[in-house]
């Protein structure tokens, strides 16, 4: 697991190979956008590239993947595989095991670990690094407009329309680039954060009726079970960002989703953001997960869904 400068990743990068670029599960337009921005940036270098996921991507988000099934890509007859924004080998999901076949990672997050030779920086977003390398190669100019639209959606993505406390001055910068390439921001950022599907209405509705207020109204957990779902109708990608939901209530400093797996019903994915000092990441670190101080994930296996809300309800509590 080496440590890799700017100079040595651009000079891998600069190799032709054929190459698979694996994204983290459940896939966000930052993973997307840094895969399909460093295929660009590969493709220029002469290197062939196909992007998998264990997870489909968001029918919306089609203006990035090119309307590509990454789930069904076969994984077969590559000379090398890299993976971008992927903080553990658990984030590649039904692919975990191949994350000892991977050659190098690109990623920003903190808690990761570094499970092959890797590239970092603790910026906004990994499409942040990606952009930051077409600059050290001086290609910047030279990538087809997609590339623009593929590094700004990771951006915005990341940075919740750059209005989080990760927005800092290199990235109104890196925006201001993309954007004098006439990319069209309004759409991008209308199809990631103000563009609803009918599931995700009713998954607000299942939301807001079942979520619990605790600590005083400082602790927000929404928990949906197999159960919940089917009778609302509702899929994996409608309650993706739940979460959010819970986290705008005022008053609350750390917001919980908790999600039961419809493949597996003791097991129970988690995601929480926190609006205050908290360190969710350190909280979601001792379930074995991780992310960033102010939004991080984990699975937890439960007997029962209230199990699971128990245990989730006494770490987060503990951490406010
Ligand atoms: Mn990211």
């Amino acid at each position: 697991m080496k440590k890799l400068t700017i100079d040595q990743i651009a000079q891998r990068i600069k190799t032709p190979k054929k190459t698979l670029i694996l994204c983290h599960k459940n896939p966000d337009p930052d993973t997307l956008g840094s895969a399909y921005a460093l295929a660009h940036v590969l493709n220029y270098y002469g290197s062939e590239t196909a992007v998998l996921c264990a997870d489909e991507a968001n029918t919306k988000l089609s203006f990035i993947t090119n309307g590509e099934k990454i789930k069904e890509t076969n994984a077969s007859g590559y000379e090398r595989i890299v993976a971008v924004d992927v903080a553990s080998p658990s984030q590649l999901g039904a692919h975990e095991e191949m994350a000892d076949k991977v050659d190098f990672t690109i990623d920003h997050h903190e808690m990761n670990t570094r499970f092959s030779d890797y590239y970092e920086d603790f910026c906004a977003a990994c499409a942040q690094i990606i952009y930051d390398i077409s600059v050290y190669l001086g290609i910047f100019d030279k990538l087809p407009k997609h590339f623009y639209e593929c590094v700004y959606a990771g951006i915005s993505g990341d940075t919740g329309c750059f209005k989080y406390s990760n927005s800092t001055p290199s990235v109104y910068v890196c925006a201001s680039r993309l954007v004098e390439k006439g990319i069209d921001i309004a759409e991008i950022n209308r199809i990631i954060f103000d563009s609803k599907t009918m599931g995700e209405i009713r998954a607000a509705k299942v939301t807001y009726e079942n979520m619990k207020l605790l600590c005083d109204g400082r602790l927000a957990v929404i928990m949906i079970t197999d159960d919940m779902k089917r009778k609302a109708s509702l899929t994996n990608d409608d309650i993706g960002d739940i979460v959010n939901l819970v986290r705008q209530i005022e008053g609350v400093s750390i917001a919980v989703s908790i999600k039961q797996s419809d493949k597996d019903l003791s097991k129970f994915t988690i995601s929480s953001r926190s609006n205050a000092e908290a360190d969710v990441s350190e909280i979601c670190a001792r379930l074995g997960g991780g992310g960033h101080k102010k939004a991080s994930g984990a699975s937890l296996v439960a007997g029962t869904p209230s199990e699971a809300l128990d245990t989730v309800i006494k770490l987060f509590s503990e951490a406010l």
